[in-house]
């Protein structure tokens, strides 16, 4: 998945298999609207599509593992069968393990293995490609409070190198391993954009990258047009060579993709 030099950035949809998006505001999944959207997001040009049954928004209560299960597995099964590549963003190995059976090609963890111990094994057993996540949970307490970090950089990379570590230990190749700076995650907006800034520092580190910048808060504080200046935070890391950019609005990034790859490439199409 990580493994072709020189290829663009790819598009990563966001599926959010939530109540807040798929129901009628009850715990009930609407999921043949689930697999619409999907496709939609594929239809604009998403290369691959990631399932999440779990918000992790600010101040979000965990859902059960059942429910989980239950939302997430019968999308990613569901639209395997239809060819398109998904991801499963879960803290939970039994759904990780689960999702990869029905046919997912990554685990996406926001916890970066950290928060079930059964997970840096499943994500060994699955023999898939996994990002790991920064969001530090644990000098802090509150894991979705915004705490300001003095040093983000020298942070994000040193959590991100344990958390490899840890995944190699449990016999992960590195070659399978994405990173992901964790924009948003229990980081100020100051944080976040100097993240942005700096991205060549995280980059240093050796592995593929995955940017998460879509809708947060720290862009919708800008006023304005949240999808746009997502498309604006693609453009620039997509110049930057970053394996993929996980958002909502797949048009928008998929243009700024191929914006950036125009000017990468010096004008020639590829
Ligand atoms: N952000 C959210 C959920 N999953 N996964 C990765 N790898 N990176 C992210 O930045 C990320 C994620 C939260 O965003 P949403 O609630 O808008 O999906």
């Amino acid at each position: 998945m990580f493994e072709q030099a020189g290829r663009r950035t790819q598009v990563m949809g966001i599926l959010n298999v939530t109540e807040d998006s798929f129901s009628d505001g009850g715990r009930y999944i609407d999921f043949d609207k689930a697999i619409e959207h999907a496709f939609a997001l594929r239809d604009a040009g998403a290369d691959l599509i990631d399932v999440g049954g779990e918000s992790t928004r600010p101040g979000a209560v965990r859902v059960p593992e059942e429910i989980e299960h239950a939302r997430v597995i019968p999308v990613v099964e569901e639209l395997s069968r239809a060819g398109i590549v998904t991801s499963v963003d879960t803290m939970r190995a039994s759904v990780a393990s689960a999702a990869v059976a029905a046919g997912a090609s990554l685990i996406n963890d926001v916890s970066g293995g950290q928060a079930d111990p059964d997970m840096l094994q499943a994500m060994a057993d699955a023999q898939v490609p996994v990002c790991l996540m920064h969001w530090q949970t644990d000098r802090f307490g509150d894991a979705s409070g915004a705490h300001h970090r003095e040093h983000v950089i020298a942070d994000v990379r040193t959590h991100l190198l344990s958390l490899v570590d840890a995944a190699t230990r449990a016999g992960i190749d590195q070659s399978r391993i994405c990173l992901d700076p964790g924009l948003g995650f229990a980081k100020t907006a100051d944080n976040n954009w100097s993240l942005l800034r700096h991205l060549d520092e995280i980059q240093d580190l050796g592995f593929p990258l995955l940017i998460g910048a879509s809708r947060k808060r720290f862009l919708t504080e800008l006023g304005g047009d949240r999808d746009a200046a997502t498309a604006a935070v693609t453009a620039i890391v997509a110049h930057q060579g970053v394996w993929a950019v996980r958002v909502h609005d797949v048009a928008g990034s998929a243009m700024a993709v191929q914006v950036a790859e125009r000017i990468r490439s010096g004008g020639r199409s590829n």
